[in-house]
């Protein structure tokens, strides 16, 4: 096996394969299962349009529902979220410094999204605007690999580029990219390593700034 290097697909897009060790990678599977049993428990997330999506979400700091984030999960049991971790901002400040080599001290994510994927589930082609803030986005994959679809920022449709998420993959979002459409329209069952604890699916943690307060 050969790893693969640290790639930019597009400026401000940084993915960095296999950033994560296994026990960095059994930990935070252990954090999101705490934070799927509560005190909001991930749920499948129920669009304006009385669609679901087939994803399921939890989010810890503060709760994201389209199109806005909220301390209560209004749209769950009504309880505030669980707190943003520090030892996870230090984790964010870590892939920043690494993906950008730059320094980081100055990125403060205060909300973290936790995507779980079962083998059917898909993400449409979106673009993050609910934060009020350019600040880049962290995006941690765990378990199953996937195909995300980096697209452009002027359409849902091509040009894109698509690249396989395998676990411990790191993919960082400033600049340009931020504001980029992407989805992700297939998970390969069967792909992940149990031994990060998660014995089936795909996990994605987003680290966001909201600039809210
Ligand atoms: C590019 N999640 O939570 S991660 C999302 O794998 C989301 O669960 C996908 O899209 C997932 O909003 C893709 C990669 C990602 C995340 C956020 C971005 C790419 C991004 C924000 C801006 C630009
Ligand atoms: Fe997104």
């Amino acid at each position: 096996m050969i790893p693969l290097p640290m790639r930019e697909i597009a400026p401000g897009a940084v993915h960095v394969p296999g950033w994560l060790t296994l026990d960095e990678q059994r930990h935070l599977v252990q954090a999101c299962r705490s934070w799927a049993t509560g005190p909001v428990p991930i749920r499948h997330t129920v669009l304006p349009g009385g669609g679901v999506m087939s994803v399921q979400t939890v989010c810890v700091g503060w709760h994201w529902q389209p199109y806005k984030y909220t301390r209560l999960a209004h749209d769950v049991n009504g309880r505030k979220v669980a707190d943003f971790p520090d030892w996870l901002g230090d984790l964010g400040r870590r892939a920043v410094a690494e993906a950008y080599d730059r320094p980081s001290d100055d990125y403060e994510p205060d909300t973290a999204l936790i995507n779980f994927y079962d083998g059917q589930a898909k993400m449409g082609m979106h673009q993050d605007k609910d934060e009020r803030s350019d600040a880049p986005v962290v995006s941690l994959s765990i378990g199953d690999t996937c195909v995300f679809r980096f697209g452009n920022t002027a359409t849902r449709g091509k040009p894109y580029t698509d690249v396989e998420l395998a676990s411990g993959d790191l993919f960082v979002f400033g600049g340009p990219s931020r504001y980029a459409y992407h989805g992700v329209p297939k998970v390969y069952p069967g792909t992940g390593d149990p031994a990060t604890g998660l014995a089936s699916g795909r996990l994605n943690i987003t680290m966001r700034v909201t600039g809210l307060r």
